[in-house]
């Protein structure tokens, strides 16, 4: 079992110091909105830590990864850039012993979200959009939107991704369609 001192050593070290920077926000991001809502800080935490662990690996080790352990494969029929967040939930569990099954679905799903996300997963999806180091077109609405409401400020991260697909004419994985949706309804 690692302490978080020591993964936050090997998760800094597989990836560019950039990349750290960003999980560095996306922690301190994640830990307020979690005060915030009403999830549990040291979650979010750990998520946030390992949230994009594999994000440098190859992109053939990512494959491999998903293919050879029956992780959820209709992922390797959609864009590449998903499969980090799947292949960082198995290392987190087989590498580095987190046992908690919801610290693993909140970096499972951090990219695409899902049906009936959790509040730790909404809030680490949210850090993810919103950390002070990300700048897009659109973000400070959205940061906007979370002071006010979980759900909305997820929607609008959510938006500006599938907009995002859709004006470089990409498949947009249907999971996150239903993930936008779901929480559309949460806050009707
Ligand atoms: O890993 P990060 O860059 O911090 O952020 P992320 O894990 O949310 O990133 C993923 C990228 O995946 C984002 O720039 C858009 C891209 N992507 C490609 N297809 C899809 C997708 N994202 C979602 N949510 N759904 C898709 O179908
Ligand atoms: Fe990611
Ligand atoms: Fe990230
Ligand atoms: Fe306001």
């Amino acid at each position: 079992k690692f302490s978080r001192d020591e993964l936050i050593k090997v998760v800094s070290t597989q990836m560019p110091d950039k990349r750290w920077q960003h999980t560095q926000g996306v922690m301190e991001t994640a830990v307020k909105l979690a005060e915030q809502y009403g999830a549990d800080p040291v979650k979010a935490d750990l998520a946030a830590i390992l949230h994009d662990v594999a994000k440098y690996w190859p992109i053939e080790t990512l494959r491999t990864i998903i293919s050879d352990n029956q992780l959820s494969d209709d992922l390797l029929s959609y864009n590449k850039q998903l499969w980090h967040a799947e292949v960082g939930a198995f290392v987190a569990s087989h590498e580095y012993g987190i046992d908690d099954l919801e610290i693993l679905d909140a970096i499972r799903y951090h990219t695409a979200g899902r049906i009936g996300m959790t509040l730790l997963d909404k809030v680490v999806c949210l850090a993810d959009y919103i950390e002070p180091g990300r700048d897009f077109p659109g973000v400070n609405n959205i940061r906007e939107l979370a002071n006010h409401s979980l759900e909305g400020g997820l929607v609008a991260g959510l938006d500006s991704t599938i907009s995002l697909l859709v004006s470089r004419r990409q498949i947009i994985y249907p999971l996150t369609v239903l993930a936008r949706n779901d929480l559309i309804k949460q806050m009707e």
